[in-house]
């Protein structure tokens, strides 16, 4: 399928990662510093480790930018890994090294390490867990922050937040789009509730001490959509399915809700539906607990979607695992792990989203030329209009 696409590249202590993105239209603004930015942002977060000291994302556009526009061909992004100096020999493409760097044969529990292994047949798991981790995220944070500048002349804006970190739950009821924004950027959990951030950070702390690790659940925040991305036609066109998939695979995410979500079930439907209400020459809904979508399409309302995060799964106390090589019982052992990135993951969510929004806004209104986009645009808003 065509229309607005990517893939990433590169291991985690390869010498980058890489992006390449296909399908922007040309003329979208974009420089270094809206993506850079981003990146800054993803690597903030109470709890997270050592190697987020020795990483300071930046991107280099290597392909698809002129004078600080895009150009409608495939944008190339790039970003470094600084700790990729200390992994030259572990990261060697050369067979004769191959014997001078030890296996990694303990196998994490909860990590791509065993089944990946398993798959891909390799008995050195580092072949398998240096695509799996989570630095890849970096190249999709990229993506999405272009992405996030395509979308932002049309109005569409996103946020996240941490909303529970170890079982301590942020409160956040009846705040606007803009507070939550302007308090997750403040904090060094992207926590709005100054009082449960600081029960986080203790609670951190002391997984710290313990060698533990902790999950969580973030939400994303998107305003200013207009009603009809996505479709109700088809199963692989409905937005908030794409969303999941989007969001599902981040690392280490095993859960997503789009407004209520589970809590939808218990509840009678008179308390759950939002009702329509026609104010000032619009639609609007009293209420919004389906998080901004019905029937697979966006209805003009904050899209609301929340997802959950395991705990990280290098954990520094060790677990039972087996040693590959004598399939002996061995615990596992680390030096560095993350606390905690359930901050980092909702800045990952907001990026991931703000692809397949600007997927399926392109798909609405798309156009080669940022201008043809926005004729596309301006047609259909007056149709709502006149609706
Ligand atoms: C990760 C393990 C850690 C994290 C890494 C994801 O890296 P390392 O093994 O080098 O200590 O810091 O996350 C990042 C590097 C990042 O940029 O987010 C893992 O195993 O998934």
């Amino acid at each position: 399928m065509c229309g607005l696409r990517f893939l990433t590249a590169g291991e985690s202590h390869g010498k980058v990662v890489v992006a390449v993105l296909e399908g922007l239209p040309a003329g979208v603004p974009l420089t270094p510093e809206a993506i850079n930015r981003d990146l800054a942002r993803r690597q903030v977060g109470y709890g997270r480790g050592g190697r987020m000291r020795i990483e300071k994302d930046e991107v280099e556009i290597l392909s698809g930018v002129r004078f600080g526009e895009t150009l409608g061909s495939p944008l190339t992004l790039q970003i470094s890994n600084q700790d990729h100096e200390k992994w030259l020999q572990k990261m060697s493409l050369h067979e004769q090294d191959r014997e001078k760097v030890e296996f990694y044969s303990i196998p994490r529990p909860g990590h791509a390490d065993l089944a990946g292994g398993q798959k891909y047949g390799r008995k050195d798991l580092r072949d398998v867990l240096e695509r799996a981790s989570a630095r890849e995220t970096t190249a999709r944070v990229a993506v999405g922050a272009v992405c996030r500048q395509f979308l932002q002349p049309f109005g569409a804006e996103l946020t996240s937040h941490v909303v529970r970190l170890g079982g301590i739950e942020s409160r956040n009821e009846g705040l606007t789009f803009e507070q939550i924004h302007r308090a997750a950027e403040e904090s060094d959990l992207r926590c709005v509730d100054e009082q449960a951030a600081g029960r986080m950070r203790d609670l951190i702390d002391q997984a710290k001490q313990e060698g533990d690790t902790l999950g969580g659940i973030f939400e994303v925040l998107v305003q200013g959509l207009p009603p009809g991305l996505g479709s109700c036609v088809h199963w692989d066109r409905k937005i908030d399915g794409r969303i999941a998939q989007a969001i599902m695979s981040i690392q280490a995410i095993k859960g997503v809700e789009v407004g209520l979500g589970f809590g939808a079930v218990d509840l009678p439907g008179s308390r759950v539906h939002d009702e329509i209400l026609y104010e000032e020459g619009r639609f609007r809904r009293a209420t919004n607990r389906a998080g901004g979508t019905e029937g697979g399409m966006t209805n003009g309302e904050v899209l609301r979607v929340r997802g959950a995060m395991k705990p990280i799964s290098t954990v520094l106390k060790s677990l039972r695992s087996v040693d590959l090589a004598t399939k002996q019982p061995t615990p596992t052992r680390y030096e560095r792990s993350d606390i905690t990135a359930v901050a980092a993951a909702g800045v990952i969510a907001e990026a991931a989203i703000a692809f397949v929004v600007a997927q399926t806004f392109l798909e609405k209104f798309g156009g080669d030329s940022l201008e043809e986009v926005h004729r596309n645009y301006e047609g259909y808003l007056q149709q709502i209009r006149s609706y």
